[in-house]
């Protein structure tokens, strides 16, 4: 009889390292791709063109990776349009982007 409980006690031992350790591993497998895809980080673009009327700029951008777009110039509608009167065409600036209502979208333009 005893030595049966001894034998269970020396097979919940053994087995708790093994699930303790495929566990982490999985924890951080799933965390690092998560952070780095979401937070916005200054993309370096040059000013092709303003419309302040329809508060939107024509940026040629470098890659922006949190929103998995490559470099190109393409027209962006801005999150505020009253800062676009502190810039004009071929300034070179540091951009923000990120999508709002699903568009890609300037949240902040800081001259470089
Ligand atoms: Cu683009």
């Amino acid at each position: 009889m005893n030595h049966i409980k001894k034998l269970a006690v020396a097979l919940a031992i053994a087995a708790t390292p093994v699930a303790f350790a495929a566990g982490s591993v999985d924890g951080m497998d799933m965390k690092i791709p998560a952070a780095s895809q979401q937070s916005p980080q200054p993309v370096a673009s040059e000013i092709k063109k303003i419309d302040a009327q329809a508060g939107k700029v024509t940026l040629k951008h470098g890659p922006i990776e949190n929103l998995g777009k490559p470099a190109m110039t393409m027209a962006f509608p801005v999150k505020d349009r009253a800062f676009l009167k502190d810039f004009k065409e071929g300034d070179s600036v540091s951009v923000t982007f990120d999508k709002v209502g699903n568009q890609p979208t300037v949240l902040d333009m800081q001259r470089k």
